[in-house]
């Protein structure tokens, strides 16, 4: 067994207790209440899923294990000539908890480069897909088409103990992540690059792999490590998380799940955002029809998105109530590598008009940029101009975070997920609204 997998499971056998212990003794203890406008809003705010792996405060962001972004890229062993950690010892550490030695994390490098290779019948499904296929869509896929992989179903089929779900479930989530970069790499190659691939390099890393077969010099690696550990969690109710770890809850394997994730992930309000942002910019600078823009000529274009009935992509969120941390991250890597870039000035006078106008506005509850309005001036920067594929980046660091959780929820045996419904009268009638209220209302 690797290291990595040995303290995972140590962990678990510390952990499954205390679970135990909350079901056994503590069960009828409330969390909070459901009120009508959580059951009919999206359940915001409702306190009904556990994690351990990342925690999102609202005026704080998220912290990984308890430790903010800052802190979770100092701790963690860096990758040679580069100002970002291993990812590889970003995933141990998620699982964990524990950071790793560099030993450690050099172990999970190994293990995911004997993992790395991607069935040749994954490449045919995407080639066999019309080319104008959103990759999104492409993404989705190659994850699903090597569900019969699954190490998980086998072992299930073979009739395995509950309590060694968690084991299949970590060596599909393993497998899994190490094939992300390629697949991902291989669909941008495919659809924008002629059709031209590098294929792995088994002397790099996780993140140095996927730069190399993107085809992108250095720090385009840094910025690959980056971008994959600031999207990989943001607990659990974000519709990517929520949505793998509920397909999961069925006992379906980690295929299924990701595969599932990521298709919540390719929507405008969640994911797609990064893109929308982009064409968002680019619509404007189009529009314009001049490379000069005042401030004014930003805020009149976002006035016309909002009167329009549409809203401002990058901007908002559901839980956060300041600007994301995620979204300061990559602006320290703009300033750092890119601060007169043009277009990162543009971003930035977006960021400091968009606020106001939202708060004055008055409808969105964060006026503050989250992670999605900074990431694609990254991208285009270093070439990758195809906005429509933005998302299958934050999908492969998503996949880290998720994958980790559904190991953790079959460690802990989390049951079959099934919140309970209730009819718009069983509402009604709840809130002491009577007939005659309705009646009068009507008239
Ligand atoms: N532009 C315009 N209106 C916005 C807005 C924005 N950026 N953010 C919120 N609002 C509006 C909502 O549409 C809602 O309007 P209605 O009352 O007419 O329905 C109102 O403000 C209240 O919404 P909220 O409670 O502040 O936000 P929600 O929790 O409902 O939604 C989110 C959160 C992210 C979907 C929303 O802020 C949004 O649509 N943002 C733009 C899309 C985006 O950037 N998504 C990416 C989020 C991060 C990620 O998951 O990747």
């Amino acid at each position: 067994m690797s290291t990595l997998k040995e303290t995972l499971f140590k962990k678990i056998e510390e952990h499954r207790p205390r679970t135990t212990r909350l079901l056994k003794e503590h069960a009828d203890v409330k969390v909070g209440e459901v009120t009508v406008a959580q059951a009919i809003g999206g359940a915001r705010g409702v306190r009904c899923l556990v994690t351990d792996i990342s925690y999102l405060d609202p005026f704080e962001g998220i912290r990984f294990r308890g430790k903010t972004i800052p802190e979770t890229f100092e701790a963690l062993p860096m990758a040679p000539d580069s100002d970002y950690p291993y990812v590889e010892a970003f995933w141990y550490f998620l699982l964990t908890g524990e950071v790793p030695t560099k030993k450690q994390t050099l172990e999970v490098v190994d293990d995911f480069k004997a993992r790395r290779q991607v069935p040749q019948y994954v490449f045919d499904t995407l080639r066999a897909m019309p080319r104008d296929t959103h990759p999104m869509t492409m993404f989705s896929a190659a994850i699903l088409a090597m569900q019969r992989e699954s190490v998980f179903v086998r072992r299930y089929n073979e009739g395995m103990n509950k309590m060694e779900y968690w084991d299949p479930m970590y060596e599909d989530a393993c497998n899994l992540l190490a094939k992300l970069p390629t697949i991902g790499a291989y669909i941008y190659r495919m659809k924008y690059k002629a059709d031209t691939h590098f294929g792995p390099n088994m002397d790099l890393d996780w993140g140095g792999d996927f730069a190399h077969q993107m085809g992108i010099g250095h720090p385009y690696d840094d910025v690959a490590r980056m971008y994959f550990i600031l999207h990989s969690d943001h607990e659990s109710g974000n519709v990517s998380a929520h949505t793998t770890h509920l397909v999961a809850s069925a006992l379906s394997d980690a295929y299924y799940a990701l595969s599932a994730g990521i298709n919540g992930l390719a929507g405008p309000l969640h994911g797609l955002a990064n893109q929308e942002v982009l064409r968002w910019t680019m619509n404007f600078l189009q529009q314009l029809g001049k490379e000069d823009y005042t401030e004014d000529d930003v805020k009149q274009a976002l006035w016309d998105t909002l009167n329009s009935g549409q809203v401002i992509p990058g901007y908002g969120h559901a839980v956060l109530r300041k600007t994301d941390p995620r979204y300061t991250a990559q602006r320290e890597f703009c300033l750092k590598h890119l601060p007169d870039f043009p277009l990162f000035k543009l971003i930035s006078t977006i960021y400091k008009v968009t606020p106001p106008i939202l708060q004055e506005q008055g409808k969105a509850k964060n006026p503050w940029p989250n992670v999605d309005a900074q990431s694609g001036v990254i991208q285009w920067y270093y070439g990758v101009t195809e906005w429509d594929f933005y998302t299958v980046m934050f999908g492969i660091g998503r996949a880290i975070g998720v994958l980790a959780n559904i190991t953790w929820d079959r460690a802990l045996g989390y049951p079959i997920e099934r919140p309970k419904s209730v009819t718009t009268a069983m509402l009604e009638e709840t809130a002491g609204i009577t007939e005659e209220a309705m009646a009068s209302a009507a008239k």
